[in-house]
């Protein structure tokens, strides 16, 4: 059975992270293996929020895996809470990628053009620095704009979203996806670049004038698992920005704008059909 780890929160109400990360792997027919990086009990758009730390257990955790010879097809992070387990995490990628595997980062720090609680441009240029670990990597714009250290901006020409797609990929990844991209008010979706073809893919669907927290997550976590079941990049980044479409037209159809995550639960059942084995 083939099988995903990923390193990431649990913020126990939220919507995000690993709480998204879970189901929809799962769903998707893959093994989940998770590395908690910290306990939360909201995410950090909450007040209020606590946050337990668990860097210690991660060496232990790898350690432990390590001996049992554990191995995952895809390595998948997100979420994660200093400096410190960036480190950590850049061990971890050495001791476990393999020639067969892949790593997908997920740099999770921001958006709308500002960085989520708790984290600054030194955080981010050290994700910048993990991200030449990766095989794939899926920032938005304004993880983009940081890990460059480039102004955000709210409008952009298609040109200057190629040229911050070839500097992420000099970053290091041979792959680039890019999400948030928008460039008129009716359409917004994903842009990729895959360093050795040279070649740029894009996908848009109707803008849906609402933000919630997760859809980061849910995209991502759906992305890595249909790679996994070896849908190549293009189909993969469809199916992912469909599940999310799909699961925010619903949440602003029953509960408006009001929401602290996207009821992807409800939408699980149209990707439960990307196991692998159908692909396209
Ligand atoms: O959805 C990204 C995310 C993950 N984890 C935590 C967060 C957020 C976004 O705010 O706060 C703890």
């Amino acid at each position: 059975m083939k099988k995903i780890v990923t390193i990431q929160d649990i913020s126990c109400i939220g919507k995000c992270s690993l709480t998204v990360a879970l189901p929809i792997i799962s769903s998707m027919g893959i093994e989940t293996a998770v590395i908690p990086t910290a306990v939360l009990s909201t995410h950090t758009a909450f007040k209020d929020f606590t946050y337990r730390d668990l860097s210690l257990d991660i060496p232990l955790i790898q350690k432990h895996w390590k001996k049992e010879n554990f191995n995952f097809n895809a390595i998948y992070t997100g979420y994660l809470g200093s400096i410190n387990q960036i480190d950590m995490i850049q061990d971890f990628f050495q001791e476990f990628k393999t020639t067969s595997n892949f790593i997908f980062i997920d740099p999770v720090m921001g958006d709308n053009g500002k960085l989520y609680t708790g984290f600054n441009q030194k955080f981010a240029t050290k994700m910048a620095k993990l991200c030449k670990m990766a095989d794939i990597i899926v920032p938005n714009l304004t993880e983009a704009s940081y890990m460059l250290k480039k102004e955000y901006k709210e409008e952009y020409t298609k040109e200057e979203i190629k040229q911050i797609l070839v500097s992420l990929s000099n970053l290091g990844p041979k792959k680039v996806i890019l999400t948030g991209v928008s460039f008129n008010k009716n359409e917004l979706g994903v842009i990729t670049y895959d360093k050795k073809t040279k070649k740029f893919f894009s996908y848009f669907k109707e803008k849906i004038d609402v933000k919630y927290h997760g859809t980061g997550d849910v995209f991502s976590s759906t992305c890595v698992a249909a790679l996994v079941n070896n849908y190549s990049l293009e189909k993969s980044i469809k199916i992912a920005t469909d599940f999310v479409w799909e699961a925010i037209k619903h949440t602003y159809n029953t509960k408006g704008k009001d929401a602290y995550g996207v009821d992807f639960e409800k939408k699980l059942g149209t990707i439960i059909n990307y196991k692998e084995g159908s692909n396209i």
